[in-house]
């Protein structure tokens, strides 16, 4: 069979198995606004293909029931599924074991989980969180909370003019005071790449523990937490063809267990008394409650199919039509891109000399195209950039070539109609 996508321009019209893979997501077939619809809002949430609604509906329709403590064959069914789909995580990003593998909503939960359980147990006033400037609001309010409440500082490490992670005074940054450095992956609204192999090196260097911000990664190039070196990484199942509502802290064994509980509740106990209670060991520790079983399965559906896509090929075809994008916007009349031009993540942002990028969007949703408009929760490099928002399009697999020639289309006509 041949490469089922194609990363060079235009390539994708004579590819019969990119649009098989377009077949499988039933959601990109309709008009908006009297125009197809163009998807490029992937790094907000990402479609679903009929392999994870087909697990979720398959779910329901035959093993609904409770996890972990019935004595009945639904709920042993249920379990197993659940369970399975902890082991597939593992694998997906090649944890050593599925005890790393916590269960959590998202990114968000994933953090605010080690902000306050690990963050709330060992930082001590004098302390120092390092985070970079380029962090999505999830990667910020969290440790800005367990800093108020610890004592423990913020430190940021700059950018460059070109939205790049600005290294070079790394070692005046990165000091023994650091407990902990936590960083985006990939900058989901700059698209930059950061060196994450580097950055987890460094921090281990002093003794400080690394938390990956894989949200934007996750679901686009092949993680490795063994070959990244961290302690702590999270990502979201909606952005990588999964149901919202479910996502993934991985965490090193040897880290996770000295982390405490977070929230308390069922399933998470060995033994309660009136007064005080156990706690299980490390995943089931931080899953207090009924988790999201459904979720879970339908992560697991989402990871068989993605790596069906063929992992390695949705980096590159994301990343080629991120740079055609990047690339072809900044010849059109009246718009500048954002960020480095290569190697960058599946997404643009990009803003106009003179329309607003809220109106622009706007514009661009008339003609059936759905691109993101706003702070992309980042508050604080937007305005030290100077910036109000931005136009963002990001893209998965499932995206053409020619749909990235509609949006230059539009665009163009945008400054026209605006001029
Ligand atoms: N970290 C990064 C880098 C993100 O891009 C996002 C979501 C999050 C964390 C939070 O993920 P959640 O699933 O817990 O909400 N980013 C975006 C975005 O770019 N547009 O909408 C959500």
């Amino acid at each position: 069979m041949s490469d089922p996508i194609h990363n060079t321009a235009h390539a994708d019209s004579h590819a019969p198995s990119l649009k098989m893979l377009r077949s499988d997501f039933p959601i990109l077939h309709q008009t908006v606004n009297g125009a197809p619809l163009i998807y490029f809002d992937n790094a907000a949430t990402t479609q679903k293909p009929r392999a994870v609604l087909d697990a979720l509906l398959h779910y329901y329709e035959n093993d609904n029931a409770n996890v972990h403590r019935g004595l009945h064959t639904l709920s042993n069914r249920a379990t197993a599924s659940f369970e399975h789909a902890r082991a597939r995580v593992a694998q997906f990003v090649n944890a050593t074991s599925p005890e790393e593998i916590v269960f959590t909503r998202g990114t968000t939960e994933a953090i605010n989980l080690v902000a306050h359980a690990w963050g709330g147990a060992f930082f001590k006033s004098g302390d120092v969180i390092l985070l970079t400037e380029m962090e999505h609001h999830s990667n910020l309010v969290p440790w800005q909370l367990i800093a108020q409440k610890t004592g423990a500082q913020l430190r940021f490490i700059p950018l460059t003019e070109d939205g790049l992670l600005d290294l070079s005074n790394l070692e005046s940054l990165l000091t023994p005071e650091v407990k902990l450095l936590a960083f985006t992956h990939i900058s989901n609204f700059l698209g930059t790449i950061n060196p994450a192999v580097e950055l987890c090196r460094r921090a281990r260097a002093v003794g400080a523990v690394s938390f990956v911000d894989a949200a934007q990664s996750a679901g686009h190039l092949r993680l490795d937490v063994q070959a990244l070196g961290c302690d702590f990484l999270a990502f979201s199942g909606h952005k990588m063809c999964a149901p919202t509502g479910i996502g993934v802290l991985y965490g090193r064994a040897a880290v996770l267990e000295q982390m405490p509980p977070w929230q308390g509740g069922g399933e998470m106990i060995l033994s309660v008394r009136y007064d005080s209670a156990t706690y299980k060991q490390a995943p089931a520790r931080f899953e207090a409650g009924t988790p999201n079983i459904a979720g879970a399965i339908g992560l697991a559906a989402a990871m068989d199919y993605l790596e069906t896509v063929g992992r390695e090929e949705i980096q590159a075809h994301d990343e080629a039509l991120a740079l055609y994008a990047y690339e072809q916007i900044a010849q059109i009349d009246g718009y500048r891109v954002l960020g480095p031009r290569s190697p960058r993540g599946g997404l643009v942002s990009f803003v106009h000399e003179s329309v607003h990028p809220h109106d622009l969007t706007s514009y661009c949703d008339q003609k059936g195209l759905a691109l993101r408009g706003g702070h992309h929760c980042n508050q604080p490099l937007m305005r030290k950039m100077g910036l109000p928002s931005t136009s963002r399009a990001s893209f998965y697999f499932y995206n053409t070539h020619s749909e990235v020639d509609q949006m230059l289309a539009i665009l163009a006509q945008a400054h026209q109609f605006f001029a």
